[in-house]
């Protein structure tokens, strides 16, 4: 009795050590971080210590009832970060950044999702802050408010600095260059721990900002010659054949190749597209190259030849900048340029970001009679969708370029009983059980789309060209992927998951499969060349997909690639044939070339350079910042 009165806790320590216990029951239960050896399991387990011995090491230069307050308020602040992480990474499988975190305009749109991916249990996050309030309101006598000498003070910060060293020295020799390699938030994560990992990014985050301040144009010559050296001509059979012909472009939420052509319960997932493939040019080896983004990045993507961000959404980041994207360069050769999207206009930033782009007209909510009736998870069903877009098409000045965007076969595949044509998978994984249900619905309601276009007459007059915005199954369902598939989800299974598919329609020609690697950075040209508008000029990234001499090549937003034979990724390359590790130097020339492109679109995006490129009339090619 007498023992337990007099023995005290530091109520600092007892905050820092249960923060720290936490953050690293979270590492193990809510996040895949993958540990190889005894030293990485050491560094997770360290690496949050010095940045909370920092920073609640503040108090110690406080009197109690200051340190009471403030070790509180900060160890709240520190569980609900470390919380809006779980919850990004359920979602996302992925770990915050700055710039997500300011897409607050997307919070309120997340509803339906948000319900599905918090629940009661997730009080354990605030586990330790509720039992230091417990011991501070009901025990306050077991807590200690120690006030240090100078002398105490400085002991205490040098045995952080030490941590924090000890930390970086384990982690250079675990994973070199691990600063300079940011697009792999995982690694970060895993090395230098959650918070310091939010310190760097916040770094990073002003660095990009100042980079545009300091950006001049003198890096555009390198960027210019490199795009120069890979530009493919056109092919002569395609350059022009679709010209002043209407061009619809449909973005497929979360539709990945793997459903194409193949079945669920023994019945075809996408019976409409594999018909409609029949007649279009089918692209079975084409990539989604988003990132943080998601349906935003494949936009930018899709529409610039551009990458996007490795982190956050350009569409968000760098609205602001000078762009030469499809609708733009098409708006100026007369054709009416619309994206179709029946969601809050703010969504992903593309009200502003549209106005950047070049659109003339953005159909969003307002635009279209939206129900309880013709709504599901998201918002607006695909079918009433489509159906009510074709009024909006038909207002249209022609020649026209519309994007479409659809809604329904968004996480968590959330399916009416009336719209259900399949039954669901059956896996104890929920999300892709329901992903081929709602896959199904998507393709009815292209079916109907198709079918309206051709009853308006507006099916001859357009080229239709479909594709997959990026994946819908993440890396977390890789064990019910694998019972779907039949073999096991590998890092090389996982990357050639990351096909979507690309159909291209253009009226009086037959079509057929080509298999070339490409990805979503390819369209542009291809869609410009097919209208007989030369590219040659654009600074971008893309080869045409019909040109006759085009590399088999595509690069993800997270570094891996993929070549006619080879896989890159997590820093392995595979041969395709036997799926094996490749230990010669196979992809070692595209290591080079995928690490050139990311980096120098990176820097066009970063400092804003093209706005020190191209004539006045914004068409032709000259260098006008200072070149040294
Ligand atoms: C939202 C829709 C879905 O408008 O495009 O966005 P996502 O979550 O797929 O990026
Ligand atoms: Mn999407």
């Amino acid at each position: 009795m007498n023992a337990w009165k007099r023995s005290k806790v530091s109520f600092v320590a007892a905050a820092t050590i249960l923060l720290w216990l936490k953050t690293y029951i979270v590492y193990k239960t809510s996040f895949e971080i993958k540990i190889e050896n005894f030293r990485q399991e050491l560094i997770l387990l360290i690496n949050p210590l010095s940045f909370l011995m920092f920073v609640l090491g503040i108090s110690l230069f406080m009197k109690e009832k200051h340190q009471k307050r403030f070790i509180l308020g900060t160890s709240f602040l520190i569980s609900a970060i470390l919380f809006a992480n779980v919850v990004f990474y359920r979602f996302f499988n992925d770990f915050l950044t700055v710039p997500v975190l300011f897409q607050t305009s997307n919070m309120s749109d997340l509803g339906s999702s948000v319900n599905e991916l918090v629940n009661v249990t997730d009080l354990f996050y605030f586990a330790d802050f509720l039992i230091l309030a417990v011991l501070i309101k009901w025990k306050p006598h077991f807590m200690e408010y120690p006030v240090y000498t100078k002398i105490g003070r400085r002991a205490y910060f040098l045995v952080a600095v030490a941590i924090a060293f000890f930390n970086l020295g384990l982690a250079e020799a675990e994973r070199p260059q691990l600063l300079t390699r940011t697009f792999d938030r995982e690694m970060l994560v895993k090395n230098i721990g959650t918070y310091n990992y939010h310190l760097y990014d916040v770094f990073l985050q002003s660095k990009s900002s100042a980079q545009r301040a300091m950006a001049d144009g003198s890096e555009l010559a390198e960027i210019d010659n490199y795009v120069r050296a890979n530009h493919k001509e056109p092919s002569s059979d395609m350059f022009g054949i679709a010209k002043n012909k209407n061009i619809i472009l449909i973005s497929m939420e979360s539709t990945q190749s793997f459903v194409i052509n193949n079945t669920v319960n023994g019945e075809e997932v996408t019976p409409f597209l594999n018909d409609f493939i029949k007649e279009s040019y089918y692209f079975d080896n084409f990539y989604h190259q988003t990132g943080q983004g998601k349906t935003s990045d494949s936009e930018f993507v899709v529409e610039n030849s551009l990458y996007p961000l490795s982190r956050g959404a350009v569409f968000f980041t760098h609205s602001g900048n000078k762009f030469n994207a499809t609708p733009k360069i098409l708006s100026e050769k007369g054709y009416y340029t619309a994206s179709l999207h029946a969601n809050n206009k703010s969504f992903w930033n593309r009200d502003i970001m549209y106005k950047t782009l070049g659109y003339k007209r953005f159909y969003s909510l307002p635009d279209y009679e939206v129900n309880e009736e013709n709504s599901v998870g998201w918002g607006m069903k695909d079918v009433d969708f489509f159906q009510q877009s074709v009024e909006h098409l038909k207002e249209m000045p022609k020649p026209f370029y519309a994007k479409f965007i659809t809604l329904t076969n968004h996480f968590p595949f959330d399916l009416d009983e009336e719209d259900r044509y399949i039954e669901p998978y059956t896996s104890n994984d929920k999300t892709v059980n329901n992903y081929f249900p709602t896959v199904r619905y998507t393709d009815e309601a292209l079916k109907l789309f198709i079918q309206k276009l051709k009853d308006e007459g507006l099916y001859d007059d357009s080229v239709i060209i479909l594709y997959g915005d990026h994946y819908g199954i993440s890396e977390n369902h890789n064990r019910a992927m694998s019972e779907y598939l039949g073999t096991e989800v590998t890092p090389f299974v996982s990357a050639q998951l990351q096909r979507v598919p690309l159909i291209v329609h253009i009226p009086g020609q037959k079509g057929g499969t080509i298999s070339t690697v490409s990805g979503q950075i390819d369209l542009k040209p291809t869609i410009l060349h097919l209208l007989g508008i030369e590219t040659k000029n654009d600074l971008e990234f893309g080869t045409d997909l019909f040109a006759k001499d085009r590399p088999d090549f595509a690069v993800l937003r997270d570094g891996s690639f993929i070549t006619k034979n080879h896989v890159y990724t997590r820093e392995t390359c595979y041969d395709k044939i036997t799926g094996e590790p490749d230990e010669g130097s196979a992809c070692q020339q595209f290591m080079e070339k995928s690490k050139n492109e990311l980096e120098y679109s990176d820097k066009i995006i970063y400092g804003d350079l093209l706005r020190f490129y191209g004539r006045p009339d914004g068409t032709g090619k000259e260098i006008t910042g200072k070149t040294n």
